[in-house]
């Protein structure tokens, strides 16, 4: 008998502390299944699917899907317990009338992926709004990835998933629509170590040295100084790589490199790096800048962007001491 997800969030809730916590992540579940049927109709309707509608806070292309999923969870948030909205897709926080929570969020992470009908993801972390940023709900966003309440993110692929922490461990739910809800699927482990490596390797020319010795020797495999083999994965889609690591192990790597616009690496801190650094460690794996614990980082904006490594914990280990040593 699967354990419903409206019973795992009645368990949530029983921690005071955590009530509205649950109650907003159940109002978020219900805006992921209005995206979820968004994406599944196709090009069909041109209202979700229509072409670029315009840019982001970032300058990245806007497609429809995306404006249609931020303004769901935009909706959500205002109804559940969410004083101030942080998303890839606004160019400043969205500060509403009363809330006790800082969601910070990438509606629709990939979505230019959807195109090919590869798994694209919503990501989500959850702060708490202290009094002291009552004047300026904003600053919640300035705390520490360790201060997190909640984390996790939606896929929108063969199955609509939902992996999530509070703190407790990683659970990963699955909607079943004829059933009409998510349930519990597996509470994630992480093995220790792992044969899988995941990085866009066309960049490699801009690497620093110790991530492109790194990425050489498991190349190189039983023939190199790491002495076994390896297995490469790469599909683009930060969710779907989070997803397959939480289920089998291995590493992502998105390293900082020497590209305009890259030297921090693609991907953002509060809502990207701080939920899926959240949930790996939730799952016994690490999550890193390359060196640095990605929850201990300090962030700096909104969209700040960092270097992001994780997965199985030796692997992560790994890449520091390679770092480490090229940079001695
Ligand atoms: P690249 C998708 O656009 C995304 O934001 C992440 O989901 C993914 O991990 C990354 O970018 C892929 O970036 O440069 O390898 O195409």
């Amino acid at each position: 008998m699967f354990i419903s997800f409206e019973d795992y969030l009645k368990d949530v809730a029983a921690d005071p502390s955590l009530k509205q916590v649950a109650e907003t992540i159940a109002r978020l579940s219900e805006a992921a299944i209005e995206v979820q049927r968004a994406i599944s109709v196709g090009r069909i309707t041109k209202t979700t699917h229509g072409d670029n509608s315009g840019q982001n806070a970032s300058g990245e292309t806007q497609k429809a899907l995306d404006v249609f999923a931020d303004e769901a969870f935009l909706r959500a948030a205002k109804s559940s317990h969410v004083l101030v909205y942080g998303s890839e897709e606004q160019d400043v926080p969205v500060v509403f009338d009363a809330g006790s929570l800082a969601l910070a969020i990438d509606p629709l992470d990939g979505s230019s992926n959807i195109e090919t009908n590869i798994s694209v993801g919503t990501v989500f972390s959850l702060l708490p709004v202290h009094a002291s940023h009552k004047e300026a709900p904003a600053e919640a966003f300035q705390q520490l990835g360790k201060n997190q309440l909640a984390a996790g993110f939606f896929i929108y692929g063969a199955q609509l998933l939902l992996v999530m922490t509070v703190g407790a461990g990683t659970r990963t739910f699955i909607h079943i629509a004829e059933q009409g809800g998510f349930f519990l699927l597996n509470e994630m482990n992480i093995p220790v170590t792992s044969r899988e490596y995941s990085v866009n390797a066309s960049n490699r020319r801009y690497w620093s040295s110790g991530i492109a010795r790194y990425i050489k020797d498991v190349e190189a495999g039983e023939d190199g100084p790491r002495g076994r083999n390896f297995g490469m994965r790469y599909v683009g889609s930060l969710v779907a790589e989070a997803y397959r690591i939480l289920q089998r192990g291995g590493v992502f790597l998105y390293p900082a490199d020497q590209r305009a616009g890259y030297h921090e690496g693609r991907l953002r801190q509060l809502y990207e790096a701080n939920p899926i650094a959240f949930c790996i460690e939730q799952a016994g794996g690490s999550a890193t800048d390359g060196t640095t614990r990605i929850l201990n980082l300090a962030p700096k904006d909104l969209h700040a962007r960092t270097p992001l490594v994780f997965g199985s914990q030796s692997e992560v280990e790994t890449i520091a001491e390679y770092i480490h040593v090229r940079s001695a």
